[in-house]
């Protein structure tokens, strides 16, 4: 939504070059103990933390400021098992004939299969739709932009507000995901783009030994 008063003052909060090595640091070693979870406690929180994170998802930049997503928080225990058996279906479908050699091979440090308890476990499992378009007052379509970057970029920032919350998830695609609008009802200009469990780990939970790729390997200066 833009403001009927086309433009204000941003007001900028500006730092130090200090300040600002300080805050880079600071975020950077704390973004870098982020860890993908695929075990849950049953354990749950409270929805506002959820809704926090949500809203921190939506501060994102979006192509001509459509905000096209919507974020389905499911924690009914009817629904998640609906959910995970679909997933499981689709994943068996995966692991069993549709991921090639090479992409079972590069999955096996990971140690993923089919079977996703998860989706039952975690006590939110957050289903983030992309808008391709939307509907106006006549129901006509409206176009929106760059949806999938937009999206893209909003799930980037939930995943860094849950982190920050001291909560974990992980970014799960049991492709192809057409169970989950069919499950959640959702209108036909919704496409599902990620399912999300957010929750705490479970006890002793193990993490894959991965290392990050350093600066000389992501950067190119000119
Ligand atoms: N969606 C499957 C397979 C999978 C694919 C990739 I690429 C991963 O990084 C992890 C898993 C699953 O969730 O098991």
């Amino acid at each position: 939504m833009l403001s009927d008063e086309g433009f204000i003052p941003l007001n900028p909060t500006t730092y130090s070059n200090e300040e600002m090595l300080q805050r880079s640091r600071a975020l950077f070693e704390q973004m870098d103990k982020r860890r993908s979870v695929r075990e849950y406690s049953n354990q749950t929180f409270p929805i506002e933390i959820l809704e926090n994170i949500i809203k921190t998802a939506s501060t994102a930049p979006s192509g001509a400021h459509k905000q096209p997503w919507t974020f389905c928080i499911v924690s009914s225990d009817e629904i998640k098992s609906k959910i995970r058996e679909a997933a499981e279906e689709e994943e068996l479908e995966n692991y069993t004939r549709r991921m090639s050699d090479s992409w079972l091979e590069d999955l096996k440090p990971f140690g993923t299969d089919h079977i996703k308890p998860f989706i039952e476990v975690a006590p939110y499992i957050v289903v983030v739709m992309k808008h391709s378009y939307e509907f106006g007052e006549e129901n006509e379509k409206l176009q929106n932009y760059y949806v999938n970057e937009s999206v893209g970029i909003a799930v980037g920032f939930f995943l860094s507000a849950v982190h920050n919350a001291g909560l974990f998830a992980l970014t799960h695609t049991p492709s192809p995901m057409r169970f989950l609008k069919k499950i959640l009802n959702r209108p036909e200009n919704e496409t599902p783009y990620l399912l999300i469990p957010v929750g705490l780990p479970a006890d002793n939970v193990q993490v894959p030994n991965i290392k990050r790729k350093g600066l000389k390997d992501i950067i190119e200066r000119y």
